[in-house]
């Protein structure tokens, strides 16, 4: 063990994380159920055409049965940890090596560093019971490492195929989100046309909540990154009762869809939370948000409340038409621009974009205080998109809102006092000490991959579903990668996806959300989730998230 261990990580290192029932009996009673084929979720045609050989596949659940002597033949594993960290991580691998140990204990799992560029660069470890036992049930993904490179050329896919096929793997295995397992999709497809006899098999993670669907109940970490965030956001609605003179605007995580926030939203009962795909969906512009925010800034301020909490979403600025049309401009001006790339100084870089814009986007820019245009132009990401989580949006809003406030007060259309406060909560949740659901959750879908892989199944993701009830009664299973995907226009091309789980305005949470919001806005309703519980009452400790609750009926 680590000689820094705390007493929290020495206490959840002997915590069991439970199993469906049919994973924890033996191997020879699991038999393995195959639904009817299956059909991608749009674009069939499409989809069918680019993956000839994967294309179609029945899902498949494990049920009491009989399962072939092949199951335990003897496998070699290579395990990756793709994008950005989410808690629990350790806990896929720990159910990935334990599931692989309980089906022959010859087999090896070999885990690649520093996400798919551990693949295209050969450089892996083997996971051993001595290097797990230092990481059951923690956060972060340090066990192995993870990274953004993307796996998507014909000469990485040859590399991968070299040295898996050199290190006498089996299967690999990709835990990551839809960007990822949309790679592992491709990977799989790659292998069976090239007749490689490896298999690919993902697992459902991201903290933004935005990898799920009929058949993904939920991606995990959200539960642990959302708690928290709702315990930082409850604490500091209950700074603003006790000081009573700041506006908190919090950005919270999720690159694109705003699962995060409105999940904080329904745990905390904020002032405002803003959730992106509205704002799309009613085509707001930057001055409408700022002028909604500001009302109930003007109406807590009449009521002599000249405080309040604001949830932000990190995607915001990508859902704003004018700004998204900016961003996506800014993004095909900016990719692979060497004189651009080659400039230092920020006034260059700002005349440089300046006189390349269209009208209406340039306009959008210099609408903006130059801190954001600066945090608007900084270096790509590996798929040449700006990185939302540079922007500082809160930062933006205070400033936007006190504008707006100023106006009004000359108008003598308000009288309060306006003090803001921007905070972020993204990086704060992404390595937390896994929930009780999460460690479970993780552990489930690592130990069902294995079983997966060792049922000589490829191109699925490991899915354990009817998570509201006991650990025990869950679901384990396997959902074809293809039945999620769709086609997506990226960077003036159609390219196959997995099609990301937006904030549904039709659907319960955000209903349940809508309902609410008018009396949050103006009472000061604040609810303080408190730190996660790892011990103690059922209903706090093993508490499953609010949307998943909502989503599936419970509430
Ligand atoms: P994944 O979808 O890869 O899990 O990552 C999500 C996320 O945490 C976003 O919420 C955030 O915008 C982004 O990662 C930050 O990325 P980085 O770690 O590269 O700063």
């Amino acid at each position: 063990m680590k000689s820094n261990i705390s007493a929290l990580q020495s206490a959840r290192a002997s915590y069991k994380p439970k199993l469906p029932k049919i994973l924890m009996g033996p191997v020879a009673k699991v038999g393995l159920k195959l639904g009817k084929a299956t059909k991608s979720i749009a674009d069939q045609n499409e989809i069918q055409k680019l993956f000839t050989k994967t294309y179609g596949q029945p899902e498949v659940s494990f049920h009491a049965g009989k399962n072939p002597a092949s199951l335990k033949k003897p496998i070699k594993v290579a395990l990756v940890l793709s994008g950005g960290q989410a808690p629990g991580g350790h806990n896929v691998v720990a159910g990935l090596y334990d599931g692989l140990k309980k089906l022959n204990p010859k087999n090896i799992l070999q885990g690649y560093l520093g996400g798919p560029s551990g693949l295209l660069e050969n450089k892996y470890i083997e996971i051993t019971d001595k290097l797990l036992k230092e990481y059951r049930n923690t956060g972060g993904f340090d066990i192995i490492g993870s990274g953004r490179t993307k796996l998507e050329s014909r000469e990485q896919f040859e590399a991968v195929a070299r040295n898996l096929k050199n290190a006498g793997i089996t299967a690999l295995v990709v835990v990551g989100g839809d960007d990822s397992n949309t790679n592992a999709a491709v990977l799989a497809e790659y292998f069976k046309i090239q007749n490689t006899p490896i298999r690919v098999i993902g697992c459902p993670k991201t903290i933004d909540g935005d990898l799920k669907n009929d058949q993904i109940e939920i991606s995990f970490g959200f539960d642990t990154a959302t708690k928290v965030y709702a315990e930082l956001a409850g604490n500091v609605g209950r700074d603003c009762l006790s000081a009573k003179k700041y506006w908190h605007f919090i950005k919270v995580m999720g690159r694109s869809a705003s699962h995060i926030a409105l999940e904080v939203a329904l745990q905390v009962h904020p002032n405002v939370t803003l959730i992106s795909e509205e704002v799309a969906d009613q085509q707001w512009t930057l001055d409408q948000i700022t002028e909604h925010v500001a009302k109930v800034v003007a109406e807590r301020a009449a009521q002599k409340k000249n405080y309040g909490v604001v949830i932000i979403p990190e995607g915001l600025l990508e859902f704003i038409p004018e700004m998204k049309k900016l961003i996506s401009e800014l993004n095909d001006l900016l990719a692979h621009n060497p004189a651009f790339e080659r400039m230092e100084s920020a006034h260059d870089k700002i005349s440089f974009v300046q006189q390349r814009l269209g009208a209406d986007s340039k306009k959008a820019f210099q609408s903006l205080p130059p801190s954001i245009q600066i945090q608007l132009l900084a270096d790509r990401d590996p798929h040449g998109n700006v990185q939302v989580a540079k922007i500082e949006t809160e930062k933006l809003l205070i400033e936007a809102v006190e504008l707006k406030l100023k106006a009004w007060k000359q108008q003598s259309m308000y009288h309060g006092k306006f003090s803001g406060q921007g905070h972020y909560f993204g990086y704060e949740g992404r390595c937390a000490a896994p929930s009780n659901f999460d460690s479970d959750y993780c552990y489930s879908l690592g130990f069902n991959a294995s079983y997966l892989v060792a049922s000589g199944l490829t191109g699925y993701l490991s899915s354990v579903r009817d998570l509201l009830k006991p650990a025990d009664k869950w679901q384990a299973g396997g959902v074809p990668l293809t039945m999620m995907m769709n086609l997506e226009r990226r960077h003036g091309k159609d390219k196959p996806v997995i099609l990301k789980a937006l904030v549904e305005l039709k659907g319960k949470p955000f209903k349940a959300f809508a309902a609410q919001r008018k009396k949050w806005a103006i009472e000061d309703d604040y609810q303080s989730p408190g730190p996660i519980q790892f011990w103690g009452p059922v209903e706090v400790a093993n508490a499953a998230p609010e949307t998943l609750k909502l989503e599936r009926g419970k509430k």
